[in-house]
């Protein structure tokens, strides 16, 4: 398999001074902040995994149930060629349900920021679906990337599942939405999973989880900040909290410091009051028409919807307009 592969020991030189100069930066606002991208590593990819099967977490599963009955409608009257090209392709079981439900797809390019995952998958993939050119990028899809020379020109139907655009604050989903048109270009279509309003306490327990797991995936981020920056954070001393913010239709997740205490971050001393909290996650949350009119804003019309009964989650088929 033919990825661009990077250190295989995590994050390269240029990666590395980044991470810290976004930790020292978020650590020193207030309030302190750090950015949901860095919970990826790999114990907190296996965290995000154990997550997805929790009894609380509905998301996963729901859109799961979506694809399976709706797959065939989604991946509808393609046209011979098709290519289908995944934004942040983690795991691929979402993507093999399409697969199935498109058997004339011609090739599948998953893109993603880790060339290591990126690379197993993508040839454990490519074995199950021997007629399907699997060309996988290793690149970070929240900025511009060229395709692979193998789909230009070729018809593309974008996939974008899990509620992955909830992460991004609404400014910034437009512009993955504008980006996304114009990585794939005109007559294209997008498929976006997009998780939805509902009872605050259902979105509550996704979020707190009674076996601790999101709390652990949340305190993650400290361990790694020790281990990959030299910082010493006690994670005795901190404390997951997610809450539902109804004004702002998100959830919010943060670690608390549970007293005044002073962390060591490369040779910084971070001073903390009690209680004080650093603001780790938001995990935005759409109504159907919300979304449409985000959609249709930068530039998508909304030819399908579908949702489970209860309506917990959506599967949005968008065409260029
Ligand atoms: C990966 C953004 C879909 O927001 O539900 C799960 C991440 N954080 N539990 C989400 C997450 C805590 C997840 N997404």
């Amino acid at each position: 398999m033919d990825v661009i592969l990077r250190s295989a020991l995590g994050l390269d030189r240029d990666e590395h001074e980044t991470f810290l100069a976004d930790v020292i930066a978020g650590l020193s606002d207030n309030p302190k902040r750090l950015g949901a991208k860095y919970f990826s590593d790999v114990a907190g990819s296996r965290l995000f995994e154990e997550i997805t099967g929790l009894p609380e977490y509905y998301p996963t599963r729901t859109e799961m149930g979506i694809l399976r009955r709706d797959g065939a409608r989604l991946m509808g009257e393609l046209a011979p060629g098709t290519a289908l090209v995944e934004f942040g392709s983690g795991s691929t079981a979402k993507v093999r349900v399409l697969l199935d439900a498109a058997p004339t797809l011609a090739a599948y390019v998953p893109v993603d920021i880790s060339a290591e995952f990126l690379g197993a998958e993508a040839t454990r993939l490519q074995d199950d679906y021997p007629h399907l050119k699997v060309l996988p990028v290793a690149a970070d899809f929240t900025s511009l990337f060229e395709l692979p020379p193998q789909v230009r020109g070729r018809p593309l139907v974008g996939f974008f599942p899990g509620s992955t655009i909830g992460n991004f604050e609404p400014h910034e989903a437009d512009a993955f939405l504008r980006r996304a048109a114009r990585i794939l270009g005109p007559s294209s279509r997008l498929i976006v999973g997009v998780d939805l309003v509902k009872d605050e306490r259902v979105l509550h327990a996704a979020y707190n989880d009674a076996a601790g797991v999101t709390a652990r995936f949340n305190l993650n981020v400290l361990t790694r900040i020790n281990r990959e920056l030299g910082a010493d954070f006690d994670l005795d001393a901190f404390a997951h909290r997610a809450f539902y913010n109804p004004a702002r239709s998100r959830i919010e997740m943060h670690l608390q410091s549970l007293a005044r205490q002073k962390v060591r971050v490369a040779r910084r001393a971070i001073p903390f009051r009690a209680g004080e909290t650093i603001h780790t996650e938001n995990s935005y949350k759409y109504t159907l028409a919300r979304f449409a009119a985000l959609a249709a804003a930068a530039g998508w019309e909304t030819r399908a919807v579908f949702t489970d009964p209860a309506e917990y989650f959506s599967v949005h088929a968008l065409t260029q307009s």
